[in-house]
């Protein structure tokens, strides 16, 4: 059978602001994961357009689409392109699993939840000729979840393609965000075994890795044994995990010395009232400031996520957060514009209090405002999101910032860091364009070794801190595998 299987790309890469390397960061990985359970015999096409010009020439058998909220027309279009070829197509992920009825009508059959279990009931219903037109995920386990299919992906046009999830869903139930809807009817966190996660870490080449877990740390018992069969590995890796299992116990030294070199943590907002209009639960009466503390003692960079728009915040909201994130040192920020992703119970509240603006989902991107603001103007609010980006990562903030670290060594990476995501945008679109992204991994594991704590005699004398430096001359005397740190992060 020839099976194609679609990520569309998302609305975004028709948009000024478009980044290609964003979207040229981790591999289509669900659809890998679902391409396990074809037969070894079928002809499979995996296809992601965010690197590649897709083809829409060929009639497979069954074509597969993995539907996110901001590529959901595309996604449709292509369906109903294919259906009339005579393709059996099939629609699944985050956003038919909120809008069930928006997606049937573009699909033979569509799918809600994740596709371990009904996925491989499906194909055994499409070879009997009995398919269904909904499967509903119910039994959550990943314990029979063959190797994904890393063949398929095209590793040379992406710069992280080692991209590994060994738990889905996460502990906590914060009202803004996708995954109680996604996981309803089930269970909503569960982790691989030790064993198969270990193995899966084993089969991928180099050293670098990108967990792209909700929550890496969200069962302690689980992280703290990966992360000591991971010791020996001499992996690095980056991650994400709460406030609070920071915090707690020593399971981040533990992840420290297994590799991890970079966090991104959901700050979210400093107001408790806002904590809890999102239920966000878990960083309520959290010291913020002690578990950015711990995370640089321990060499580990951080990524802070931020949310403006929720109902108590101001106008002095954008420079509080932006203020913090420079004082504190945070490496990189991602902002967002709070967005109600449908299924949602952020939502749900929306709807029922009248406060939904547009049902365009291709607005729904975190970037703009789609829902009724309280003390906030809408143009107030998207004004401010976009001065936070601007000035968090204007050069100034950047020597800040960068300077707060003790370690000299530790101010250099975290200078090009922050600088080589944001302010390198033509040396990426160059390296793209060659096909040599790959080629940065390398660069990008060394960037990651350790930076020890810092001891006094590694800080250089005052008058030779790079305070003393311009930008341009910055970039020139330092060579540039020691210092240059292009480091992918989510969601910026
Ligand atoms: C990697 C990632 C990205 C990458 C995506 C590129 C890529 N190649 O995957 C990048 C960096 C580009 C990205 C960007 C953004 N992202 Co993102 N991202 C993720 C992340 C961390 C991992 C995705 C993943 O690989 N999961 C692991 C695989 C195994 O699961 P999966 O993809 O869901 O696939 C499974 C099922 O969905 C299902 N399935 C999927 N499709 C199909 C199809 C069929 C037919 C079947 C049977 C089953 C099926 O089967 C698979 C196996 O179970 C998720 C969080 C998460 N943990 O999932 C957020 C997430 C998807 N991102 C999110 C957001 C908000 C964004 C941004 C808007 C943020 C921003 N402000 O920029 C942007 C832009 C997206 C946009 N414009 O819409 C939200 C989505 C919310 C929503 N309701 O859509 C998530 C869920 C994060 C969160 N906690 O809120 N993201
Ligand atoms: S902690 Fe993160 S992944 Fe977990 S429910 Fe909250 S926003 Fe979602």
């Amino acid at each position: 059978m020839k099976v194609k299987l679609i990520l569309p790309a998302l609305a975004e890469a028709e948009s000024p602001f478009w980044r290609p390397i964003k979207y040229s960061l981790f591999p289509p990985l669900g659809l890998a994961t679902l391409a396990a359970y074809l037969s070894p015999d079928d002809e499979i096409d995996l296809q992601d357009q965010h690197v590649e010009t897709l083809n829409i020439h060929d009639t497979p058998d069954l074509v597969i689409i993995q539907v996110y909220i901001t590529n959901a027309y595309r996604a449709y279009a292509l369906a109903d392109h294919y259906r009339k070829k005579g393709s059996y197509v099939l629609l699944g992920g985050l956003h038919v699993t909120s809008l069930p009825a928006e997606a049937a009508p573009h699909a033979d059959t569509i799918f809600l939840g994740p596709g371990e279990d009904t996925f491989p009931q499906f194909l055994k219903d499409f070879k009997n000729k009995r398919p269904q037109k909904i499967y509903t995920s119910t039994l959550r386990t990943l314990a029979q979840v063959p190797p994904i299919r890393r063949d398929l992906i095209k590793r040379e046009r992406y710069l992280v393609p080692n991209s590994i999830v060994v738990t889905r869903g996460c502990p906590h139930h914060c009202n803004f965000c996708y995954k109680d809807a996604f996981f309803e009817g089930g269970r909503s966190f569960y982790t691989q075994t030790v064993d198969t996660a270990l193995a899966e870490i084993d089969r991928l080449p180099g050293r670098h890795l990108y967990f792209l877990d909700d929550h890496l740390l969200g069962n302690a018992k689980f992280a703290g044994e990966l992360f000591e069969g991971m010791r020996g590995m001499n992996r690095v890796f980056q991650g994400a995990a709460t406030i609070d299992s920071i915090l707690r116990g020593n399971l981040i030294e533990k992840a420290a010395d297994a590799g991890l070199r970079s966090l991104f943590v959901g700050f979210e907002t400093f107001s408790p009232a806002n904590l809890k209009q999102s239920n966000k639960k878990q960083n309520l009466q959290k010291d913020y400031r002690k578990a950015v503390n711990r995370l640089h003692s321990l060499g580990i960079m951080i990524n802070g996520s931020f949310v403006f728009g929720l109902d108590e915040d101001d106008k002095d909201v954008f420079k509080r957060t932006v203020d913090w994130g420079v004082e504190n040192a945070l490496t990189t920020a991602t902002y967002h514009v709070l967005t109600p992703y449908p299924g949602t119970q952020l939502f749900k509240d929306m709807e029922r209090e009248g406060r939904i603006l547009t049902r365009n989902w291709d607005l729904y991107d975190t970037r703009n405002v789609v829902y009724q603001t309280t003390h906030l103007t809408a143009q107030e609010l998207k004004q401010g999101y976009d001065w936070a980006y601007k000035e968090f990562y204007s050069w100034s903030n950047i020597f800040k910032s960068s300077l707060k670290h003790e370690a000299h060594k530790h101010k250099l990476k975290h200078f090009f860091y922050q600088g080589g995501w944001k302010k390198f945008e033509p040396l990426w679109n160059m390296l793209i364009k060659s096909g040599s992204l790959n080629n940065m991994l390398p660069l990008l594991e060394a960037i990651l070794a350790k930076v020890p704590a810092a001891r006094k005699e590694d800080l250089p004398p005052a008058d030779q801190m790079p305070e003393a430096l311009e930008p341009e001359q910055a970039f020139s005397p330092v060579p540039i595998a020691d210092t240059f740190t292009p480091l992918p992060i989510l969601n910026n």
